[in-house]
C-alpha cells in the first residue's frame, strides 16, 4: 500500500468540517488501514482523515511505545472532558517541524464506533487524551497552531510557505 498524502498547513482543505461516516464497510476499513500505514510511515502518534483530504469523522491513533496498539475511532464524540487542564508541547504532521504549547483537558471520555461498527467507550488520559483532542480538532477543521498567538501563527504560516517553495525548487532541479 502506498502511503496517503498528508495535507500541509496552510492548505485551506485542513479547515474542512468532516461529515459523519455513513457506514462501517469495506471501503472504510481500507481507508483506516491506509491511514494507519501513513501514520506509522510518518512516525506520528495520530492521524485524522481531514489530513489526508477525506472529510469524514475518522481518526487513527497509536501512542504505544512499540507502535503496536492501533486505535481506530469512527464518528468519535467527546462525552466528557476534565476541567483540569495542562499545557503540553504539540506537533502535527500537517505542520512539520513546529512544536508549541497547547492547553488541553488532562482526561477525556470518548464514544466512537470501532471497525466492526460497534459502539465503544474510551477513557483516556496522558498522551492519549491529548492526541484524541488534537485529532478531533482536525475533524472540525482546526489545526493546533490556531491556539497560538496571531504573531506565532503568521510566522509559522510564512515558514511553511517558504519551505514548500524551497521543496518545489529542489524538485525542479
Ligand atoms: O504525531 C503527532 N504527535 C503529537 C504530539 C503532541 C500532541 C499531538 C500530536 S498528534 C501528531 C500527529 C498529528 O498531526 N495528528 O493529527
Ligand atoms: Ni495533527
Amino acid at each position: 500500500m502506498t502511503p496517503l498524502i498528508i495535507l500541509r498547513y496552510p492548505d485551506p482543505r485542513l479547515h474542512t468540517i468532516a461529515k459523519p461516516v455513513a457506514a462501517v464497510d469495506a471501503r472504510l476499513r481500507k481507508l483506516a488501514a491506509a491511514m494507519l500505514e501513513t501514520m506509522y510511515e510518518a512516525a506520528g502518534i495520530g492521524l485524522a482523515a481531514t489530513q489526508v483530504d477525506v472529510h469524514e469523522r475518522l481518526i487513527v491513533i497509536d501512542v504505544s511505545e512499540n507502535r503496536d496498539q492501533p486505535l481506530v475511532l469512527i464518528n468519535p464524540e467527546i462525552v466528557w472532558a476534565s476541567a483540569e487542564t495542562r499545557v503540553g508541547d504539540e506537533g502535527c504532521l500537517s505542520v512539520p517541524g513546529i512544536y508549541d504549547g497547547v492547553e488541553r483537558s488532562t482526561s477525556v471520555k470518548v464514544h466512537a464506533l470501532d471497525l466492526d461498527g460497534k459502539r465503544q467507550a474510551h477513557a483516556a488520559e496522558g498522551m492519549l487524551a491529548v492526541c484524541i483532542q488534537h485529532e478531533m480538532d482536525h475533524l472540525i477543521g482546526k489545526v493546533f497552531v490556531e491556539y497560538l498567538s496571531p504573531l506565532k501563527r503568521n510566522r509559522i504560516k510564512t515558514k511553511m510557505v517558504k519551505q514548500k517553495k524551497d521543496e518545489e525548487r529542489e524538485s525542479e532541479r
